[in-house]
């Protein structure tokens, strides 16, 4: 059996995050490497690897994760914006291996991601 990743230890409570929203089927917590003044993570609890590991029936849950992403977004004070990041694999950047949307707010944000 592969070793969990980082974001499921979270999802089980085996490591502390600072968690600001938490529902059946997902959780928001505070990035812990941030790059804007706000910076969150928005996870399924279902362990998705990357955006092509989705099913079908992964959608549903995706369009949850959007809904969130609103009310999160709100929640926290982003009136003015933010941008929602997924990286996938390794020529986008992704180092985590559980599907995550990052939110970035809190600032005027450049138009391109470089690196
Ligand atoms: P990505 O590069 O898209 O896979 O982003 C992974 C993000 O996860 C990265 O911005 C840092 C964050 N991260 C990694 N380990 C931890 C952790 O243990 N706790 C928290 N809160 N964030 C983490």
């Amino acid at each position: 059996m592969s070793e969990k990743t980082i974001f499921k230890k979270i999802i089980d409570g085996e490591i502390p995050a600072d968690v600001i929203y938490e529902d059946d089927q997902c959780l928001v917590f505070r990035d812990i490497n941030a790059q804007a003044p706000t910076h969150v993570l928005v996870i399924p609890k279902k362990e998705i690897a990357t955006i092509d590991d989705l099913a079908d029936e992964d959608a549903k849950l995706m369009g949850h994760l959007w809904i969130v992403v609103r009310d999160v977004a709100k929640q926290l004070g982003l009136t003015d914006g933010y941008r929602v990041i997924v990286n996938c694999k390794e020529d986008g950047g992704q180092e985590v291996p559980h599907i995550h949307l990052h939110i970035l707010g809190g600032k005027r944000i450049g138009k391109m991601v470089s690196g």
